[in-house]
């Protein structure tokens, strides 16, 4: 019997909190991985060193190499050299609030880095390629009624972020249409683990009242409390990215939970998995939350952390993904929590 190919992913992202995940289960599921890594002065990869270690680097299955997509010789040129079977463009500039402050930085990783690969893909003339373009549930922005958002909702973006991830979106609409190359969107709604950033709003809730249940920290300081999010976990979403690009064509998906929460909701439910009993007083920016034992305010609100502009709703209808892609999310908005605490305490 003839050797079975395996196939081969590229992934740019990989050091990220979804690159990592995806990786995990590509792995699992018998591919060559190969990852892309910017240069930076430490060493980055905490996220995937587990995938090393447990292969021993005899295990050939693992690569990664330096590259970044703001540079657009050296993407073409990954390509080529591995031309896989699939690319998953998970590297952006992700942080919302950032993107006011780095604007033009922001749109050229976060939107023309997409171009870069999609053009990649084109001028090698990869026929089999199929790309998979990491949108976002930013990209709707200002919604009018709080429904349900689904595939036929329009785009108002909010940030520079979302008007780069709107670019990318209709980037990998276009190349589909105009070059006939396998290229989908998945609409992802804000997903969340053990691994997010310490700046995304849920790690920050988590790892902050933690330290303050430990003694370690006095306050957390947040910004928009009634800012709402469907909140999944990233391990759900990266089975979504594979499913995707499995389909029998190419197209575009919203991935979510369909639940609600506001930020202050998280806030709440952390602090009682935690025990810490809180009283929420004040109005406005004064509103605070307050240690009913120690009497201490332990939560406070400061406007830096406020958005010129800000994505009040974002709640997503995936019934396109259940129904074709048979995908469903397994953990809820609790076992999330219950996750990341668990992570942050054992650190
Ligand atoms: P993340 O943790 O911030 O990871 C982003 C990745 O992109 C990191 O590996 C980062 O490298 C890499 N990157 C940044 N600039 C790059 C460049 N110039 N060249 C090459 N790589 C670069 O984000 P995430 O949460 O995993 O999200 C993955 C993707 O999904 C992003 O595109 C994000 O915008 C999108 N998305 C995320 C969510 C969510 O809720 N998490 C929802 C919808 C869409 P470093 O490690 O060096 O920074
Ligand atoms: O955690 P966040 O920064 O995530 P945001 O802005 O929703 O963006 C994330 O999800 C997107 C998908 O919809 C991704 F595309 C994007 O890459 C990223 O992963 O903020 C969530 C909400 C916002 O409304 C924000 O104003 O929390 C509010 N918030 C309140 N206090 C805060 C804070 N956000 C942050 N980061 N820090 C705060 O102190």
């Amino acid at each position: 019997m003839g050797k079975i190919r395996k196939k081969t992913a590229l992934i740019f992202g990989i050091t990220g909190q979804d690159g990592s995940y995806l990786a995990e289960l590509l792995l699992k599921k018998n591919y060559i991985i190969h990852g892309v890594k910017r240069r930076s002065s430490s060493a980055n990869t905490e996220r995937v060193d587990h995938l090393f270690d447990s292969l021993n680097f005899s295990n050939k299955n693992f690569f990664i190499h330096y590259g970044d997509i703001s540079d657009g010789t050296s993407t073409l040129s990954i390509i080529n050299k591995i031309k896989p079977d699939e690319i998953y463009n998970l590297a952006a500039q992700s942080h919302v609030r950032v993107s006011f402050d780095i604007p033009e930085y922001t749109a050229d990783i976060t939107g023309l880095g997409a171009l870069r690969i999609l053009e990649s893909i084109k001028i090698l003339n990869l026929k089999k390629t199929k790309y998979y373009q990491a949108s976002s549930s930013e990209m709707y922005g200002l919604v009018n009624k709080k429904n349900s958002l689904n595939e036929k909702t329009p785009f108002h973006p909010r940030s520079v972020y979302g008007v780069s991830k709107v670019f990318a979106y209709h980037t990998t609409v276009h190349y589909r249409e105009a070059y006939g190359i396998f290229a989908s969107n998945g609409i992802l709604f804000n997903h969340e683990s053990p691994r997010r950033g310490p700046t995304f709003v849920t790690k920050k809730i988590v790892q902050g009242l933690v330290r303050i249940k430990q003694g370690l920290q006095k306050k957390l300081t947040l910004g928009n409390l009634y800012a709402i999010r469907d909140w999944g976990h990233a391990k759900d979403y990266a089975i979504s990215m594979w499913k995707i690009l499995q389909y029998k064509k190419p197209d575009d998906w919203v991935i979510a939970t369909n639940k609600e929460n506001t930020v202050k909701n998280f806030v709440n439910t952390t602090a009682k998995k935690l025990s810490l009993k809180i009283k929420w007083i004040g109005k406005g920016i004064n509103e605070k939350a307050i240690d009913m034992e120690t009497k201490k305010t332990i939560v406070d609100l400061d406007k830096k952390f406020l958005r010129p502009t800000e994505v009040d709703y974002l709640k997503g209808d995936f019934s396109k993904a259940r129904k074709k892609l048979k995908w469903n999310p397994t953990i809820t908005t609790n076992e999330l929590i219950e996750d990341m605490i668990e992570e942050e305490i054992s650190k």
